[in-house]
């Protein structure tokens, strides 16, 4: 009999494609990798609730109120299945919390900037969940498996919430000349943050290398990022809009769009808390917090009132098989 070590083991898992799993042995790095990606996702969708939420009292009519309701409900879910998966690793969700709250742990930089109009809905839905799928349909085949497992039901459901932020702005860009022009003001300004969600280039992306090797990632963050713009501009023409960028242009050589250059700066200084709302979201998610803790203790009360019932129902039974 041939003997493997665990980290012999855990390469040939990896290499033939099968998933780990959480009593699995893993490396350590691997542990902390998927821990803080898994985690910034997580915390992604939580804040990424907020930018929305803003317009749910607003929305023009019921129909677009009760879908906007259902989306934002929708990223609390993912980010609970998140968390859940997160935990598998052995952090405690109440560790991850306390690492958003006190601004440790990084959340995706798009949502650090402000829904101005309602067609801010539109370009979100569109252009972030947009990325977001793009993002996240190769994760449903991550090497850890909770995390695949979360991901397939959270690309389902960003499909139909890329769907309607593409409707919204159809209506907008078939709809009267003011409403156009808002659908372009949106595109213009959601659509280089966009590109910034995939990460920083790749010869910048210190985690890339590893995440890669133990197919957590699929992909890198520029190869994502490029079949975002080859697929959106193409979306773009239906929707007679103008993409923000006067250096895009289709390479017949390379088969793909190139575009201008990212301004990586904006992209850093979002990402150490200094974009336009990054106080403000931290903010709203700490007194978020803070007025839950009623709900929390509530249903702590409720759950240990069920337990001790349980218990002292299993006694009178056992008391009345005895005598
Ligand atoms: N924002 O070495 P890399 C959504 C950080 S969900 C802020 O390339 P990695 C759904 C990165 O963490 C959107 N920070 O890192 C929705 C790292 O910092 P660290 C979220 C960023 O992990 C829609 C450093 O820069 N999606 O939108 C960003 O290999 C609508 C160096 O970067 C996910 O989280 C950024 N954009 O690649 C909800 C998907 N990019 O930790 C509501 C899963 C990078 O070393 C409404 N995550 N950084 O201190 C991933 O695929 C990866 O983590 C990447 C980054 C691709 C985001």
């Amino acid at each position: 009999m041939t003997v493997i070590s665990f980290q012999e083991h855990f390469d040939e898992k990896i290499d033939k494609d099968q998933t780990i799993e959480p009593k699995d042995w893993m490396p350590e790095d691997y542990r902390k990798t998927l821990i803080r990606q898994i985690s910034q996702h997580a915390h992604s969708e939580i804040v990424g609730m907020l930018p929305e939420g803003n317009w749910i009292s607003r929305a023009p009519t019921l129909r677009r109120k009760a879908v906007l309701l259902a989306k934002v409900q929708d990223e609390a879910g993912h980010g609970l299945y998140l968390y859940s998966a997160a935990e598998t690793l052995g952090i405690s969700r109440d560790e991850m919390y306390a690492q958003l709250h006190s601004g440790k742990a990084k959340y995706s930089s798009i949502f650090n900037y402000p829904t101005i109009t309602w067609a801010d809905m539109g370009a979100v839905g569109w252009l972030v969940d947009g990325a977001a799928i793009m993002n996240q349909v190769p994760l449903c085949r991550t090497s850890y498996g909770p995390y695949a497992r979360a991901m397939v039901r959270v690309c389902k459901e960003e499909s139909f919430h890329q769907r309607q932020g593409f409707e919204i702005m159809l209506n907008l860009s078939k709809g009267t000349e003011v409403q156009r022009k808002m659908a372009q003001d949106a595109f213009n300004r959601w659509w280089w943050p966009s590109l910034m969600m995939f990460g920083p280039p790749d010869a910048e992306s210190p985690n890339t290398e590893n995440s890669v090797r133990w197919r957590i990632k699929r992909f890198t963050n520029d190869e994502l990022r490029q079949k975002f713009v080859d697929v959106t501009v193409e979306q773009a023409k239906i929707l007679g809009l103008t993409v923000p960028d006067k250096d895009l242009k289709w390479n017949e050589e390379r088969g793909h769009y190139d575009f201008g250059v990212i301004d990586w700066a904006e992209f850093k200084n979002v990402v150490k808390g200094n974009g336009p709302c990054n106080r403000q979201r931290l903010e709203t998610r700490k007194k978020a917090w803070e007025e839950g803790q009623w709900v929390r203790d509530a249903a702590m009360a409720h759950a240990e009132k069920r337990k001790a019932r349980k218990a002292s129902a299993a006694s009178t039974l056992a008391e009345a098989n005895a005598a």
